[in-house]
């Protein structure tokens, strides 16, 4: 796979580099070092997202260059997707992005259909950035200092701060590789974790009074509601991790955020501990993810999406 994604870059010119839609670390990290990686031989490479930049990264070095419209898409021979397992978590450009003549998937998720013929997917990487390490690694090229920022975020931050099972030896030689190329850990960590927006803290504090525990204090769960939202100014992105609160209590395995869309459906991010699947139960409600981080879109009464989920906990723990 590796000699047809070389294969690919040497033989074309325009590359649009796109990732999921609520975008996180991992995902534009991963597209920013791609796309330095790409001009540094001299390519044209345009990162499209259909959501705007969150807050926290927009110091990583090439960020201001992402687009939010899709653009012209007859320029373009390849299109890298990243951090993702279908078309359709791009959002609503997933079906015509899918008709650039030449489709390059890179994605560590267990969920990856293997939509594209040219792909690298690997469930055993922490991150999509660390996979694109290897291959900037393995196809012989300089990882420079703006790339190394980017790649370090992607890692730091789809491993929860090097805390998640995903954190395997070669993660951790991965980041060590990334700082000695000009990564810089804690002007990193500050950006990502300790540039918050007031609103962000204002809405956790409207959030934490709906804890609930469930299930023995087995399933710990936060909700977040479009009033609290508004109440607080906040932005839906805002809610990044509000999921890993409830998991940090003793005794919870499973962590949940229900979080109601502006469409009135509900948007569910699962977290477990140890063994705990969550990826089965995510499942269930057609989401997907991997074995401790997954999610889901559901519609219905919220007491009923509860009790649903419950019942899909259940169900998995059953079966495991
Ligand atoms: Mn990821």
């Amino acid at each position: 796979m590796l000699r047809r994604i070389r294969e690919q870059i040497g033989l074309h010119r325009h590359f649009l580099i796109t990732a999921h839609e609520r975008l996180d670390g991992d995902a534009i990290g991963s597209e920013l070092a791609l796309c330095h990686m790409l001009r540094n031989l001299g390519k044209e490479a345009v990162i499209f997202n259909q959501d705007r930049t969150p807050g926290n990264y927009l110091f990583l070095p090439g960020s201001d260059r992402i687009v939010h419209e899709l653009p012209a898409l007859d320029p373009f021979e390849v299109a890298f997707i990243l951090d993702c397992g279908d078309l359709d978590r791009i959002g609503e450009a997933g079906a015509r992005i899918g008709t650039i003549p030449n489709l390059i998937n890179i994605d560590h998720h267990v969920s990856n259909e293997g939509f594209c013929d040219v792909r690298l997917i690997d469930p055993q990487a922490s991150s999509t950035g660390e996979m694109i390490f290897r291959l900037v690694r393995d196809m012989g090229l300089a990882v420079t200092g703006e790339m190394a920022t980017c790649l370090y975020m992607a890692i730091l931050t789809d491993t929860g701060g090097f805390r998640y099972g995903n954190t395997r030896r070669d993660t951790l030689l991965a980041a060590a590789d990334l700082v000695a190329g000009g990564a810089d850990p804690q002007w990193i960590s500050e950006n990502v974790y300790e540039s918050n927006p007031p609103a962000r803290i204002r809405l956790l504090a409207a959030v934490l009074p709906t804890l609930r525990l469930e299930e023995g204090g087995w399933v710990g769960s936060l909700t977040v509601t479009q009033k609290a939202l508004a109440d607080a100014g906040a932005l839906p992105e805002h809610t990044e991790n509000f999921v890993d609160i409830p998991r940090s209590i003793r005794g919870v395995e499973i962590s949940i955020l229900y979080m109601e869309l502006s469409d009135g459906r509900f948007k569910l991010s699962l977290r477990s501990k140890g063994k705990t699947n969550v990826e089965r139960v995510a499942r269930a409600f057609g989401g997907g993810g991997h074995i401790n981080a997954a999610g889901c879109r559901t519609e219905g009464e919220l007491s009923m999406i509860r009790s649903r989920v419950i019942r899909a906990i259940r169900a998995s723990a059953a079966e495991a």
